[in-house]
């Protein structure tokens, strides 16, 4: 028997037998709706030739044609899969760091598990995936429900007409082979890890729900709370109620054509939230059987010239990167504890912003700044030389752009959403990344756009390289075209370690050609924690150090600087920091090592926080 031939068709078989195929949705405020988790053991099936997909002769196998395969397993005994006998892994989390011959695995990968379900009438389910990096495929019982691309947005993908009462199973295939064509595209400085990364459940709701809506403090009075909520299979004229109990608000607006209930009032005594006072109100949203509630900050944020008003009173970011790594054990973070410990580390380091770098976090992240008070820049993976020519690839940037403002945008901590890091200069580029900032802000006028932009050395054209030559002057430009199309300018620089030395900072000066206010998103320097030497000596917490009070040096004249989130708050995995007892497959950029030890720089920046020693006083 040719058993290449057979392999993929029987793996097809638990997958495929018709379809139920439904565009993926993003239920707002999902994380506050009742919900049976599907976290835990899930089998799997490492399939690095994709062989369930495709047949021998690489054909994408249509669903019904294997149908004859069960019956082979009923009659003949068991075929070349199974995943009742393959091993398990959790959900969620990455397959990278949870077995060690998956540590470098890239490519198609299947979960199955089986789970209880008691459909009522009048209901609807949906299955939620938090995130699938980057590629996933879903089939319940057997009928393929959705695919969705995009490694750090939630979707949900409606199941009613497929699930049954009793056991049900879930198949879902996930694809982390880096395309050329993706968001990101090849090449990050960041690990790939692959899986379904978040939270999995399953949501029921009433055949009419709130699947949408979004409030805020309007800019124009600063005291009117405006808004909508949208309902999903509503008829014009249904009813939707608001109410926030602590602000005396219990208000009434009815459906359009469209579904959407509108809502504008002025609340007496409002109190805005502020990294100072995170004040976060309860808010109930009725409609027919349905009810949802939320906390929420209200509160305004804008620019006026070269400032950036919180609450119309100018603001200076003291900020952090962070990548989702996991402290301690690394990987994907996901879990509360995660976020608990790098928000507790922001904290403590006396910052009230942090950069999600560099693509959407969970939802928990943005939901503790929220209650913590840390003001927040969101990003989508347009990192470097994405295909910046192919319509494709912008839908898809889009597609990952509307999802995250679509999950975030009720959350008073997120101010910034960023289109960029990193991107040549070009005129394909420049004209991708404005449409981006164009629909950013079509969606969501209410907050602030920018992207973390390439700085040349003056007497130098911008080559697109990321980094600028180690000959130039100590004179930064900033004036790439991109910034027309912002409101807040990000740039990223590295003196003292791709280029010149630490003290080469405090020398900078600055030549900014766009009266906008500037956030120095990125600068730092690799060290090792617990390896020390002098200020010169690379990889050392002294050099790393030195690199921050030069730095923080240069900022102080910096005029329109009006924030700074250093790279950044932990070290992180990424395959190309490959130095054998230095990296050890880690950029060591982290002012934290991933086992907690604090290096000398934290300290240093710590410092520069707490004493207001960089930006103007508040
Ligand atoms: C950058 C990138 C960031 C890298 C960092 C580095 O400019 O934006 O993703 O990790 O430099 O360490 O080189």
């Amino acid at each position: 028997m040719n058993v290449s031939k057979l392999f993929p068709l029987a793996l097809s078989a638990a997958i495929g037998i018709a379809s139920a195929q439904t565009a993926p949705t993003l239920l707002v405020d999902l994380d506050h709706r009742e919900a049976t988790s599907l976290d835990g053991d899930w089998h799997y099936i490492v399939d690095p030739y994709a062989s369930g997909l495709y047949s021998f002769h690489r054909e994408l196998k249509p669903n019904g044609y294997f149908q004859d395969l069960d019956s082979t397993r009923a009659t003949t005994g068991p075929i070349e899969y199974d995943f009742a006998k393959s091993p398990t892994l959790k959900v969620p989390g990455d397959w990278n760091t949870q077995k060690d011959r998956l540590y470098y695995y890239e490519g198609p990968f299947w979960y199955e598990r089986k789970f209880e379900a008691a459909p009522k009438p009048g209901t609807r389910v949906f299955f939620h995936i938090g995130a699938a990096n980057y590629r996933a495929k879903l089939w319940v019982n057997g009928q393929h429900i959705c695919d969705h691309e995009g490694g750090f947005t939630p979707f949900d993908c409606e199941v009613t007409s497929v699930l049954k009462s009793g056991q049900n199973s879930a198949v879902i295939n996930v694809d982390n082979t880096r395309i050329g064509d993706g968001v990101p595209t090849l090449n990050t400085d960041w690990w790939n890890y692959g899986g379904l990364t978040r939270d999995v459940s399953l949501v029921t709701v009433p055949d009419t729900f709130i699947d949408d809506y979004e409030l805020h403090l309007s800019r124009k009075d600063h005291k009117t709370i405006e808004g909508y909520v949208h309902l999903d299979h509503a008829a014009p004229g249904a009813g939707v109620h608001l109410a926030i109990p602590d602000l005396k608000i219990s208000v009434d607006a009815k459906t359009d054509a469209d579904g959407r209930a509108v809502f504008s009032f002025a609340p007496a005594d409002l109190q805005t939230w502020s990294p100072e006072t995170p004040k976060l109100y309860k808010l109930l949203i009725g409609s027919g059987s349905d009810t949802l509630s939320d906390e929420m900050g209200f509160r305004t944020v804008e620019v006026a010239g070269d400032e950036i008003l919180l609450n119309g009173k100018p603001i200076f970011l003291h900020g952090i990167c962070i990548h989702a790594e996991a402290p301690y054990r690394t990987g994907r973070a996901y879990s509360e504890q995660d976020v608990d410990t790098l928000l507790g580390w922001t904290k403590e380091l006396g910052a009230n912003f942090v950069r999600l770098a560099h693509y959407p976090h969970d939802e928990r992240m943005t939901r503790a700044a929220d209650r913590m008070g840390i003001l927040v820049w969101s990003e989508i993976p347009t990192y470097w030389a994405l295909h910046f020519d192919d319509p494709a690839v912008l839908a898809k940037a889009e597609q990952q752009l509307h999802e995250e403002q679509r999950r975030d945008r009720n959350k008073a901590s997120v101010i910034l959403w960023s289109v960029a890091n990193e991107t040549p200069n070009n005129p394909a580029r420049t004209k991708f990344l404005t449409t981006l900032a164009n629909r950013a802000r079509e969606y969501d006028p209410t907050r602030l756009v920018t992207a973390a932009l390439l700085v040349r050395n003056e007497g130098h054209q911008d080559t697109g390289d990321s980094h600028a030559k180690p000959t130039d002057p100590n004179v930064k430009v900033i004036d790439d075209p991109l910034g027309a199309a912002l409101d807040v300018i990000g740039a990223n620089e590295y003196i003292g370690w791709y280029e010149k030395t630490p003290e080469d900072a405090a020398r900078t000066t600055w030549k900014i050609a766009y009266d906008k206010p500037v956030i120095m998103s990125e600068f730092g320097g690799d060290a090792k924690a617990g390896l020390h030497g002098g200020d010169h000596d690379r990889w050392t917490e002294e050099y790393q150090a030195n690199i921050f009070r030069n730095q923080l040096i240069m900022l102080n004249k910096i005029p329109q600087l009006r924030g700074m989130s250093p790279w950044l708050l932990m070290d992180f995995r990424s395959p190309s920091r490959i130095l054998p007892g230095i990296q050890d497959d880690f950029n060591r950029k982290g002012l934290i090592a991933p086992d907690g030890t604090k290096k000398e720089a934290f300290f240093i920046l710590q410092k520069a926080y707490k004493d207001n020693a960089v930006g103007r006083p508040d």
